[in-house]
């Protein structure tokens, strides 16, 4: 699939962008594709910055540009009419302010029959307990892009847990720099690659088939 797409998102060329997401969809290409291409190039741009080819300007223009293709995009994500599995909490780390992947992920959840009640950014703990005590979700889920955040997963999920609140929850994490490493260190159920991992983990893990 789109190589094109995967260089102009790293590239930010714009216009060639948005003319390669409109050509896939017409194409038929399903949306959580074409998102994971953008994915894979946002990866590229992370890479770039590391390496001080590009600076916070272009992590700014690259955050612009894929929420233009998500707005694009935005409307063949949704499903509507899913039967109900239950609810998700969801948030940003404290500490972290990264919102595309989170976003994403609500708006998938929700199209998938989960009702997604989001935090926003920069969460911090005793807002995920208060939400969790409120809305007894079946599922948590915890973004993070930052590695100097991970130590803030682990601090709120000590925390549901000394709460008394871990037992009744399946917690999911997720966000570029994570993997199964940091699911074990910080004490989630589940590392999601994509959003659709969510999704699918998120059934696994209730028994939803
Ligand atoms: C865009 C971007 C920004 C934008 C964010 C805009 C926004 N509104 O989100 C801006 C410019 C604000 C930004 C700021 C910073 N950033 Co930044 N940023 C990125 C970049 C390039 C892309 C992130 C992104 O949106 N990816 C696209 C989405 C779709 O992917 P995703 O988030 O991974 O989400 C998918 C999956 O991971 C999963 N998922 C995500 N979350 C969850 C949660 C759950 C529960 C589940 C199930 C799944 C799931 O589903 C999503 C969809 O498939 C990354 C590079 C990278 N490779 O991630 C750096 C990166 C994350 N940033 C980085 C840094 C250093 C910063 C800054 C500290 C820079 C600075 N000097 O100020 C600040 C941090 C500010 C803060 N306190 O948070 C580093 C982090 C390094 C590290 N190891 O910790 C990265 C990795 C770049 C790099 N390689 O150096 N950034």
């Amino acid at each position: 699939m789109s190589q094109t797409l995967i260089n102009a998102m790293a590239d930010l060329e714009e216009s060639v962008l948005v003319k390669e997401v409109k050509n896939l969809q017409a194409q038929g290409v399903p949306a959580l594709e074409i998102i994971q291409k953008l994915q894979e190039g946002m990866n590229i741009v992370g890479k770039r910055y590391e390496e001080k080819e590009y600076y916070l300007s272009e992590l700014i223009m690259s955050a612009e540009i894929f929420k233009e293709a998500a707005a694009l995009i935005g409307g063949d994500l949704a499903g509507g009419g899913a039967p109900s599995h239950g609810t998700m909490v969801m948030g940003t780390i404290y500490g972290d302010i990264h919102d595309i992947g989170k976003n994403i992920v609500t708006t998938v959840m929700s199209c998938n029959g989960f009702k997604v009640v989001d935090l926003g950014v920069d969460v911090p703990t005793a807002k995920y307990l208060e939400a969790i005590k409120e809305h007894k979700p079946q599922v948590v889920g915890i973004s993070c892009l930052l590695t100097t955040a991970f130590d803030g997963m682990k601090e709120c999920i000590s925390a549901i847990e000394a709460a008394g609140l871990r037992d009744g929850v399946k917690i999911l994490i997720g966000g570029g720099p994570c993997d199964q490493t940091t699911a074990n260190y910080v004490g989630a159920d589940a590392y999601c690659k994509t959003a659709q991992d969510s999704v699918e983990y998120s059934k696994k893990l209730l028994g939803i088939s």
